[in-house]
């Protein structure tokens, strides 16, 4: 399955490495592209994720998510 993450505050390519590869990292993920001019993350999953987790993990990098479908 998809996720859409919308994210906000990402700047460079370097905000946009970082993303990739936090998420890339979580349990269930099997890739992760961020589009850098739409601020949006695509997720693949393996399974389902819980969104709260996604959320968490891209805020500790220090940008907020608005959405995530
Ligand atoms: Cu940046």
């Amino acid at each position: 399955m998809k996720k859409q993450v919308y994210i906000e505050g990402m700047h460079c390519k370097n905000c946009m490495a970082k993303v990739e590869n936090k998420l890339s990292d979580l349990e269930g993920v099997k890739s992760a592209k961020v589009n850098l001019n739409k601020g949006i993350a695509t997720l693949n999953l393996k399974n389902d994720l819980d969104n709260s987790i996604i959320k968490e993990s891209i805020e500790n990098l220090g940008y907020q998510v608005t959405d995530i479908k």
